[in-house]
């Protein structure tokens, strides 16, 4: 069938929705933000994860409406959650390589931040490691500019690619997040453990803060406040939830 096409309608008729993962502050034991995973909920197919429709929006250039659509219900669902109490949540949201290259990217965001009344501050945008080593004058520039308004930059699937540290630290980028597949051994195989523990004192050295990811342990979740690890995200603490669900989990925190 014509991926493209059906996805270019999904778009149309509304058949995409975010769900949410939450953050924990391993000092606080608190809630402090969370992830918008996009998924794709199909007529026929049934709920669609990221990796089935992603890679091909990139390709054919759909990643730009797709990701205004992201950023614009991201925002919309944290201004409700900053409304109804939960006035401190960070909303991390995933930024493609070819989103930067849009030159409508800084005024929409502007936009978006002014009518949703949010303090650009408790925005932050993951980029993977290969979106920033493509060094494009570009994201930097898009990257700075977007710093200065207050927003932040995190580092997603750490490990997984090729930083340049020098490079990385030239950019705006405050976090780190440890990819899910350096965390699911590490309670397994002490190796796995120890490279865990050099990459959060490699962060800690750059001065960046760390999230881990794909936490799904009490043993993994001890081992990286061990570490110093600043958050983690994993189903210990949930899975990605839709916003219904992510407010009862919320009310049952408090
Ligand atoms: O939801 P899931 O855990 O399967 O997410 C897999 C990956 O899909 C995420 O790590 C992220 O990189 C990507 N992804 C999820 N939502 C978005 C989105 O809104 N925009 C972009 N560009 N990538 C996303
Ligand atoms: O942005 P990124 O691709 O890293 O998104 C995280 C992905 O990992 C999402 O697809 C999410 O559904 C998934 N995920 C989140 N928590 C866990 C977990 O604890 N274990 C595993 N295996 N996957 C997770
Ligand atoms: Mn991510
Ligand atoms: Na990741």
């Amino acid at each position: 069938a014509d991926q493209e096409g059906e996805l270019r309608r999904a778009l149309r008729r509304g058949e995409l929705e975010l769900h949410y993962q939450p953050r924990l502050c391993l000092e606080s034991g608190r809630i402090v933000g969370l992830e918008a995973l996009v998924r794709w909920l199909h007529p026929e197919r049934g709920l669609l994860g990221p990796d089935a429709f992603i890679p091909m929006a990139e390709e054919s250039g759909l990643i730009v409406p797709l990701g205004y659509w992201v950023i614009a219900r991201a925002l919309r669902d944290l201004q409700s959650l900053h409304e109804g109490g939960a006035d401190s949540l960070h909303m991390a949201i995933n930024l493609s390589f070819r989103q930067f290259q849009d030159s409508q990217l800084l005024p929409t965001l502007n936009r978006l931040i002014e009518e949703r009344g949010i303090d650009p501050h408790w925005l932050e945008f993951e980029l993977t490691e290969t979106a920033v080593m493509r060094r494009s004058e570009q994201v930097q520039s898009a990257m700075h500019a977007l710093g200065e308004l207050g927003v932040r930059f995190s580092l997603d699937d750490f490990g997984t690619g090729f930083s340049s540290f020098v490079h990385l630290s030239s950019l705006p980028i405050t976090l780190l997040k440890i990819d899910k597949s350096f965390v699911a051994g590490m309670a397994v195989r002490p190796g796995k453990s120890q490279l865990v523990q050099a990459m959060v004192g490699l962060a800690h050295n750059l001065d960046l803060d760390v999230v881990a990811e794909g936490v799904e342990t009490t043993e993994q979740l001890e081992l990286l406040r061990q570490f110093g690890a600043q958050q983690v995200q994993g189903y210990l603490v949930s899975q990605p939830l839709p916003l219904a669900e992510l407010l009862h989990f919320m009310s049952a925190e408090r």
